[in-house]
Order: structure tokens, then sequence, then C-alpha cells
């Protein structure tokens, strides 16, 4: 479809819009993924309006790249000009009351229940939802854990990360754990979207949950460690480039049951290695292919592998070196709306089974 015709279709659906909060309907979730005897729902924390952007996709497509290469780092995280940022304060009885998560992912709908998504104009900048009261940190990650600032990490997304459910439970079944979570525990959502669409858009933030009801198994840690401290991985406008971080300690025994990079527009792939008692390597790679707008737009990452076959089994001193990959030659970054470009993240989202109940 070309843009100008995208752009009449998409502002006569705004029209037959209204801005009523609340009100989404949502499909039905599949089939649980994880264990056959769990309960799979949609839980909707709340409907936001976004504002249009009068530069519409074509920002996307060719912003004028005017801030250089250096990596804007925690610009990434924090919204660039472009992103329109809701806070939600989600508790346990927004979700399954008391339960254990098996599995969950972030889905947005328009309120006639259609996907919202990269293709109709909305780009998911960021979706993190913690839990409210600290999680203790099972790896020494210095600057580079946002583990320490923040509680446990619910279920979020991320430009890259939005398509894969996050896991709790080892997949193989060798034992149960989850996300517990009880009616009274309190989470804060930070909800950053951009529209490329000119006309105002309203979406639907949906969480698709897999769980079991009561608390089952060990109670899982998950956290959001860089590779790169705060400031962001190098990236080089003529080669790809890596950074790595400094080698860091897991405090504590235990299994990962799950590590997934996380990137923004540019990077190609995160590396992780854990040496010690034990040994693991974990390559998380960015596939490219959803485009701004739909059709001739520009390309964003529209996967990131993971690595959850089986629990990985960790001993207290193990040691986790992480490296964040960055091609501006294959993957421009991602033009912003406002013309200039988006900054750099390279994290990794670890869940971890710890053996000691907390
Ligand atoms: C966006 O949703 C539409 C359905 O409304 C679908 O056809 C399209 O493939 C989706 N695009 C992406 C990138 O998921
Ligand atoms: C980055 O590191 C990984 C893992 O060691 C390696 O496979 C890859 O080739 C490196 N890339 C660059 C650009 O050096
Ligand atoms: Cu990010």
């Amino acid at each position: 479809m070309k843009y100008s015709s995208f752009l009449f279709a998409a502002s006569a659906a705004a029209a037959a819009l209204d801005m009523q909060q609340g009100a989404c309907k949502l499909p039905s979730p599949g089939s649980p993924q994880i264990r056959a005897t769990a309960q799979r729902k949609f839980y909707s924390v709340g409907t936001y309006t976004l504002k249009g952007n009068p530069n519409g996709a074509a920002a996307a497509a060719g912003g004028s790249h005017s801030h250089g290469g250096s990596g804007g780092g925690m610009g990434g995280m924090m919204g660039e000009g472009d992103a329109q940022s809701f806070a939600a304060s989600p508790s346990g009885s927004t979700f399954c009351g008391t339960c254990t998560v098996l599995a969950g992912q972030i889905k947005i709908f328009y309120p006639d229940g259609s996907p919202a998504n990269v293709s109709n104009g909305i780009y998911v900048h960021h979706i993190l939802t913690n839990g409210i009261g600290s999680q203790p940190a099972f790896v020494r990650s210095g600057l580079g854990g946002l583990s320490g600032a923040m509680g446990a990490g619910f279920v979020g997304a991320g430009d890259d990360n939005g398509n894969r459910p996050w896991v709790y439970a080892p997949k193989d079944g060798s034992f149960e754990s989850g996300f517990q979570i009880a009616p009274t525990t309190r989470f804060s959502a930070q909800i950053v979207l951009v529209n490329y669409n000119k006309v105002p858009k309203t979406v639907c933030v949906a969480y698709d949950l897999e769980f079991i009801p009561g608390h089952v198994g060990k109670k899982v840690k998950s956290s959001l460690i860089s590779a790169a401290g705060m400031t962001g991985p190098k990236v080089d406008r003529g080669r790809a480039v890596n950074t790595t971080s400094s080698p860091m300690a897991f405090s504590e025994p235990g299994y990962i049951i799950l590590a997934k990079g996380h990137l923004h527009d540019g990077g190609s792939a995160m590396y992780m290695r854990i040496s010690g008692k034990n040994s693991y390597s974990c390559v998380s790679r960015a596939t490219y292919g959803h485009t701004v707008g739909g059709e001739g737009g520009q390309a964003t990452i529209s996967d990131m592998s993971d690595c959850n076959s089986k629990p990985w089994r960790i001993e207290s001193g193990d040691s986790m070196t992480m490296t964040a990959e960055y091609d501006l030659k294959s993957h421009p970054l991602r033009g912003t709306a406002s013309g200039g470009e988006a900054g750099v993240m390279g994290m990794f989202r670890i869940i971890f089974a710890p053996d000691k109940a907390w």
C-alpha cells in the first residue's frame, strides 16, 4: 500500500474512534504453552490515547540523522522526543490474584480487538512492569544492573522483544517455578509508545498470562542486566563493533530459566558466556523484518531469539560476561518521528530460579 493511502485509511479509522476509556474487545488467548494444566487469560491494564505525529512514518523511513553515533544510552530507555509515556499501577488483583505466572506477553490492541503494531504505525518503545518492593540481586552486576534499582521485572516488551513470551518455568518440566503474585502485590508499569500515524490512536495494553492458581514451586527473580553499564554499547557507522562487560559473579545458586537479549535497532546480537563451576553460552540474535507503517518503511527488529530450552545450573561464584554487538552498516538506528535517531541499549533479561526461597 502506498504511504498516502495508508494514511488516508488510518485517518478514516481514527475518525470512527471515540476516546472512551477501558473499552477494548480482547480476543481469546490460545491454549497454555508451558503446562497443559495451566490457565491462560488476557488482562487489560488500560486504554491509552496517543497524539498524532506530524511527520508520520516518513520520519522513520528517513530521519535527518542530526545527532552523532556515539550511542544514546539510557536515552533509549527513558524515551526520545517521539515517544509518549504513560504510567500504570496494576496490582495482583488486576491480574490473576493469588497465582504463579508461568509465562506472559504484552499485546496491544485497538478498541475493536485488532492488533496495534508497527505495520499500522504503533511502535512499542518499552513497556516495563516492575514489582514494587525489592528483589535481592542474584548477580553482582555493579553499575550494569538495573536489578538493584527496581523490583522484580514482570512481563514487559521492548523495541524487539514483544513477540515472544517471557517464560518463568522450565519448559522441560524438570521442576516447578514461576512469578508468584498475590492480590496485594503492587506493580509500576512504564508504557512508552510511538505513534507513527498522523492521527491520534487509542490502544489497549493487555497482558497475556499463563498461570496456575496459588503459589507453586520456586519463586523466580527477574532482572535486566546491561553489557555496557548505564551509557549503552558503542556504535560505529562504518563497521560492526562489540562492547563487552567486565565479569559479573552470581551471588547465589539456582537455575537460569530464560536469557533473552534486548537491543535497539542497529543491534545484531547479544552474547552471554558463563564460566566457573558451570559453563554455558547463549547467543540472542536479532532478526529484522517489520517495517514502520507497512511496506517500504524502515526495517525494525522483529524478533530476538532466546535461550530457554532447559534450565542452566548455576553455583555461587560462577561468572558471567556479556557482549553487545551493533552493526550500523547492516541496520541503521531507528529514525525517530522528530527526525533524529534513537538511542541504543545492550542487555539481557534473565529469569533466575534461586535454590533459596526469598
Ligand atoms: C499487524 O497486524 C496486522 C493485522 O491487523 C497483521 O496483518 C500484520 O502482520 C501485523 N504486523 C506485525 C508486524 O505483526
Ligand atoms: C562479537 O563477539 C562475538 C562473540 O565473541 C563474536 O562471535 C563476533 O564475531 C564479534 N563481533 C565483532 C564485530 O567483533
Ligand atoms: Cu531499550
